[in-house]
């Protein structure tokens, strides 16, 4: 029998309209992503969760802007606005989020030199959460993702679990994306590729 589990990705202030790296309407998907969280028997969440000047940010690179490329030891690493500075407001989850639910937290990208979009590993694509391993223990095979962003966070968590043997599906309309330089496509391109749902 399939046992399934949400995972609602980084639905925070700071990825939210006002915030430091807001995703276009990403607060829309707050009515459903409630919903959700009611209807699953086990939910899960994570929390962008970075220390001061972290390696993402393009603040800890002079010279260097928001949204620029730069060459990390562990391959390419696109450069953010600061946002989700541990114990900020913009790391919070949204006021709206029905988080209490919540059977867990994951926190990612505390790691001062090496940033995660997924929730199963850093950008390294070797260093784990522990997520992989939580749902195993807990029996979990499938799992359904919403939040943000799409394009970065969502699609690496998706496309990790899959690698890691558990079915994964997106549902779109609970998520929003950044969109940059085509991400949307490409990864929405490899997220079917891999064996994803979107629905
Ligand atoms: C995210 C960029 C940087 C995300 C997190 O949640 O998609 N994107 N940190
Ligand atoms: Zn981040």
């Amino acid at each position: 029998m399939t046992k399934d589990a949400l995972i609602v990705i980084d639905v925070q202030n700071d990825f939210c309209p006002g915030g430091a790296l807001a995703v276009d309407a990403g607060d829309e998907i707050l009515p459903i992503v409630n919903k959700l969280i009611l209807r699953f028997d086990r939910v899960i969440l994570t929390q962008d969760w970075h220390p001061a000047q972290h390696s993402s940010f393009a603040s800890s690179h002079p010279g260097r802007a928001p949204f620029d490329t730069i060459a990390m030891p562990y391959g390419e690493q696109t450069l953010w606005p600061d946002h989700c500075v541990q114990g900020s407001v913009g790391a919070e989850f949204h006021p709206d989020l029905h988080w209490t639910k919540a059977q867990l937290v994951i926190r990612k990208g505390f790691r001062p030199h090496i940033d995660s979009y997924s929730a199963f590993f850093e950008n390294d694509r070797r260093t784990p959460t522990g997520l992989a391993g939580y749902l195993r223990e807990r029996g979990i095979t499938h799992v359904t993702f919403v939040g943000l962003a799409t394009d970065f966070c969502v699609a690496y968590s998706a496309l990790d679990a899959v690698s890691q043997g558990f079915t994964a599906e997106v549902l779109m309309d609970a998520c929003r994306g950044i969109d940059l330089a085509g991400s949307m496509k490409i990864m929405t391109d490899r997220m079917l590729k891999a064996g994803v749902t979107l629905i």
